[in-house]
């Protein structure tokens, strides 16, 4: 049986959490973003901003998949062709290094590639849907959306990285779509601080106009963890 419904203290007001209903989408968890030695350390980026959401990633998927409840993973990449890869995504930021070529851990932000992997803490476990999307928004492109219906999916707790970009993206895509989303300030991460605290706000200002942002020790108490 999944844990009860209640009400989680969040802001800008409580989010009555329906465990059934209620899927942990763990957005981008890459080897390429997060570890120190790849592509977004290579960029100049500062990766602990990133690492320091691993630890209460890790014990919320634990007590989420003790609670018998949905996971859903994704990972932002393109197909080995390049195919799916937009030509104006490849050009963007003039890098002499972009998307597709030879990086640190393999080819950068490719499908297959020891880069693109989720890292092993949050590694997706058998059964669990790996959505792999070519944009920002996980729902672009995907069958994310489908997957979330076939299974009675009415609300979304988001965790991942970045806070501003893919994390936000997706928020504001499944809100669109009808998706109560939730968000644990200490599980999603941006290497820029003062995007992080934006990126949050965003989400939460206007009487919740994209959604609702609370931590995963509350999130932890309501499904028992
Ligand atoms: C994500 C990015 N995952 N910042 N990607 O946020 O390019």
């Amino acid at each position: 049986m999944p844990p009860k419904p209640s009400t989680v203290a969040a802001e800008p007001y409580g989010f009555d959490l329906k465990p059934a209903e209620c899927a942990l989408l763990i957005i981008d968890m890459q080897r390429d973003f997060l570890e120190p030695g790849g592509f977004g350390e290579m960029l100049g980026n500062d990766v602990s901003q990133l690492r320091r959401t691993i630890e209460p990633n890790r014990k919320l998927l634990a007590a989420w998949r003790a609670a018998g409840l949905l996971v859903m993973h994704t990972r932002e990449g393109h197909r080995p062709d390049l195919s799916d890869l937009p030509p104006a995504k490849k050009i963007r930021g003039r890098g002499k290094t972009t998307i597709g070529d030879t990086g640190p851990m393999g080819r950068i932000l490719v499908r297959g590639e020891a880069g693109h992997d989720i890292i092993p803490e949050l590694y997706p476990a058998p059964g669990e849907p790996v959505i792999d999307k070519p944009g920002k928004g996980a729902f672009h492109a995907t069958d994310l959306h489908a997957i979330l219906q076939h299974r009675g999916i009415t609300q979304l707790v988001v965790t991942g990285v970045t806070t501003e970009v893919c994390v936000n993206t997706t928020v504001r895509e499944a809100n669109d779509r009808g998706y109560d989303c939730l968000v644990p300030e200490d599980c999603v991460g941006s290497y820029f601080p003062e995007f992080q605290d934006m990126g949050l706000r965003m989400i939460k200002a206007q009487g919740g106009i994209f959604g609702w942002v609370t931590t995963s020790s509350e999130i932890l108490k309501a499904i028992g963890g």
